[in-house]
C-alpha cells in the first residue's frame, strides 16, 4: 500500500493522540522536511481537519471534517490485506458500481473501493432503486478478482452480509438479522443491501464488483414514503448519529478478513456464522426465481452458497438468486 504524505501524517497524529507530535518528529519519521509537513498541515486544515499546534506537545489531531476523506480511511486502515489498498472518494455519482465498472476494464488490482457521498442513480437488484442521500450513508463498491468459479460468486454476498453483520454487532452492540441472500435487517427492516455484479469467463470470475449500502445517519425524512416500514437507519435504531468513516474502516476490515476466508478454501466458518444470524433459515419460505415461485422450508445452504428449500413434496431445491419471503414469520 502506498500511502500519501497527508495519509502518513494522519496516521502519525492519530498515533500520537493527545500527546500531540512535533514538527521536527513527523518529518523524522516521515522522511520529508519540516516545511512540507508545515504545508501539508495547513492544507489538511484547509480540508477540515481540526490540528492544533502549541509549543509544548507539537502537532495535536482534534477531529476530522464531515465527508468521507479517501487518505484519512487509507490512514486509520493498518495494512490491508487486499480490501482497501487503494480508496477513492467521490462527492456525488450515479451509482459506485457503476464507476468501478470502467475503473475494472484497466486490469487493475483487486481491493480498490470506491465510496460516493452521493449516488444519483444507485442500484438494487433486478433493476432496483436504491436510495442514497448525500452525506447520510456508506455507499460503496470494492473491485475483488476472487479464484472462485461464477456459479460460487453467491459466496461473495453470503461473506460481505456476515463482515457487515458483525461489524454492527462488534463495534455497536446491535443485533443484525441477515435476510438471504443481500439483506441485513434491524427489528425487522432493512439497514443494508448488496449488490455483487460479476464480469465472468465460462469457468472463472474476471472481477466482481461488491456494491454495498449501509443507512447510517438517515433519518425518517431521507427515506421515501413507501419505504418507511421496510427500510431503517443505524441512526434511527441507536437514536445518535455515528462517525461515517470510523464505521467504514471497521467494514473494510471484516470484509478483508472473511474474503481472505472464503479465497484460501475456508467457506464453511463463514457460513456457520451467516446461519447463525439468518432469519431465512428454518422457516416456511416462498421464493420467485425469475418466472418460477418454490415454496417450502428454508433447510440450509450448500456449497456454493445457494439456498436449499425442500418443497412441499419433500423434494430438495436449490435457489442461487431472487428474492425469499418468509411466510410463516
Ligand atoms: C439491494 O438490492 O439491496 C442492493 C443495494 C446495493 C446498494 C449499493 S450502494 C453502493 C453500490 N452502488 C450501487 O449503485 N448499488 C450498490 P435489492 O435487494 O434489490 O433491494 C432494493 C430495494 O430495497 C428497493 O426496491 C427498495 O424497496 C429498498 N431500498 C431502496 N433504497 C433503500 C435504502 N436506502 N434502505 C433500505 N431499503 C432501500
Amino acid at each position: 500500500m502506498t500511502m500519501t504524505i497527508d495519509a502518513r501524517i494522519l496516521k502519525a497524529l492519530r498515533a500520537a493522540g493527545s500527546n500531540g507530535m512535533p514538527g521536527t518528529e513527523i518529518s523524522r519519521q516521515l522522511g520529508v522536511s519540516r516545511a512540507a509537513i508545515w504545508a501539508r498541515i495547513e492544507e489538511l486544515r484547509t480540508a477540515g481537519y481540526k490540528i492544533i499546534a502549541s509549543p509544548h506537545h507539537g502537532y495535536q489531531l482534534i477531529s476530522g471534517p464531515e465527508g468521507l476523506v479517501a487518505d484519512d480511511l487509507i490512514s486509520r486502515l493498518e495494512n490491508p490485506r487486499v480490501i482497501g489498498r487503494e480508496i477513492r472518494v467521490f462527492r456525488e455519482t450515479r451509482s459506485t458500481n457503476e464507476i468501478m465498472e470502467k475503473l475494472a476494464v484497466d486490469n487493475l488490482a483487486e481491493g480498490i473501493v470506491v465510496f460516493a457521498e452521493s449516488q444519483t442513480a444507485g442500484r438494487g437488484r433486478l433493476g432496483r432503486r436504491w436510495i442514497s442521500p448525500p452525506g447520510k450513508g456508506l455507499w460503496f463498491s470494492i473491485l475483488l478478482r476472487p479464484p472462485l468459479r461464477p456459479q460460487e460468486m453467491t459466496r461473495l454476498t453470503i461473506a460481505s452480509v456476515t463482515s457487515i453483520a458483525r461489524a454492527l454487532r462488534n463495534y455497536l452492540g446491535l443485533k443484525p438479522e441477515i435476510k438471504w441472500p443481500n439483506d441485513l435487517l434491524l427489528r425487522g427492516r432493512k439497514v443494508a443491501g448488496i449488490l455483487t455484479e460479476l464480469n465472468t469467463e465460462p469457468d472463472r470470475i474476471k472481477y466482481a464488483i461488491l456494491g454495498i449500502g449501509l443507512n447510517v445517519n438517515l433519518e425518517a425524512r431521507d427515506l421515501p414514503d413507501d419505504l418507511h416500514s421496510f427500510a431503517t437507519s443505524l441512526l434511527l435504531e441507536l437514536g445518535r448519529p455515528l462517525d461515517r468513516a470510523e464505521l467504514a474502516v471497521q467494514l473494510l476490515r471484516e470484509i478483508d478478513r472473511d474474503y481472505e476466508r472464503i479465497c484460501t478454501g475456508q467457506f464453511d466458518t463463514v457460513a456457520r456464522e451467516w446461519s447463525q444470524q439468518c432469519r431465512t433459515l428454518g422457516n416456511y419460505v416462498s421464493a420467485t426465481v425469475g418466472p418460477n415461485q418454490v415454496r417450502g422450508w428454508a433447510e440450509s445452504l450448500d456449497t456454493d452458497g445457494a439456498l436449499i428449500i425442500r418443497n412441499d413434496h419433500g423434494h430438495l431445491q436449490r435457489i442461487i438468486g431472487g428474492d425469499v419471503f418468509i411466510e410463516n414469520a
